[in-house]
């Protein structure tokens, strides 16, 4: 089995909770059986894409808000590849909102994972469009005055087929990984990753609760939407985590004959 550490020595602050995710991707790619020589990772900028430097796995710390185009080209260049790609929230809610919604509309079969630390963490503590009205810092001194969007109603009303929120601790991230690796089409994972500097836990961990526990129809939509409206990312009475929603939908790259037809070297072999 390839070891996917790398001896890079990770400059996340101490306490960081990317640490939790990073224990957490490990897990769910060691133990998910999947072939690690065929996989490949995208990661946008930001801390969370420090991740890439971390991971012994082959693809591209691509620019800030570009992970789902270049996810998808990757699947087309060869759909044999497992992919996999991480966002900030800046990264996937802002700068690369419109790439956000087109993975979920595309439905190609990869899987994309957004640590939600509710700020521009890297460039020091900005809000995202999920920051929590109030939020005050240096430039936004008066707090902030919009009202935060909810990227889990988002993804479901683009049409995505697989969407999930977990906690950033490494058994709730591993295991929802391993379900979305096994997910035929796009795969949506959202994490609550406190930042410990800029925007540490305001509540989350007590108010949050396991769908899989009470019984959620993961495969009916209006039920979804309304376990997603539960928490608006503003006030925090009940946060519901675990998969929302997963369905069957065609697979984008799976409607090209061609294709289907690649072999393991993708279009390398095939005459043009
Ligand atoms: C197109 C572009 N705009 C702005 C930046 C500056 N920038 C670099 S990292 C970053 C913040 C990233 O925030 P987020 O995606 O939430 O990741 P985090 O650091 O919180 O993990 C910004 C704005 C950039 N590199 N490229
Ligand atoms: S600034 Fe926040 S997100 Fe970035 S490494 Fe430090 S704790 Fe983690
Ligand atoms: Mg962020």
């Amino acid at each position: 089995m390839i070891n996917i550490s790398t001896s890079v020595r990770p400059t996340w602050c101490p306490g960081c909770f990317n640490f939790q995710i990073l224990a957490g991707v490990k897990k769910a790619l060691e133990t998910s059986g999947i072939n690690l020589k065929e996989t490949a990772i995208v990661a946008g900028i930001g801390c969370h894409a420090k991740i890439f430097d971390y991971l012994n796995l082959p693809g591209l710390n691509s620019l800030h808000g570009r992970v789902p185009p270049v996810c998808l080209g990757l699947k087309i260049g060869n759909p044999h590849l497992n992919v996999i790609g991480f966002s900030g929230d800046g990264d996937a809610y802002a700068e690369g909102l419109e790439h956000t919604i087109h993975a979920a509309r595309y439905n190609s079969n990869w899987t994309y994972i957004v640590h939600n630390n509710q700020v521009f963490a890297l460039t020091i503590g900005e809000p995202t469009p999920t920051t929590e009205m109030g939020f005050k810092e240096k430039t936004t001194p008066l707090g902030v005055k919009t009202q935060p969007f909810n990227p889990i109603k988002l993804m479901l009303a683009a049409g995505a087929t697989f969407v999930a929120r977990v906690y950033a601790d490494v058994d709730q991230v591993s295991s929802v990984i391993k379900e979305a690796i096994k997910h035929k089409g796009f795969s949506f994972i959202e994490i609550l990753q406190p930042c410990v500097i800029f925007h540490p836990d305001i509540g989350y961990k007590e108010k949050i609760y396991s769908l899989e526990k009470i019984g959620h129809d993961k495969t009916n939509y209006e039920a979804a939407m309304k376990k997603a409206e539960e928490f608006d990312y503003n006030t925090i009475k009940k946060i519901p985590t675990g998969i929302f929603y997963q369905v069957k939908k065609p697979i984008f790259e799976e409607s090209f004959p061609q294709l289907q037809k690649l072999g393991k070297q993708g279009w390398k072999g095939i005459n043009r």
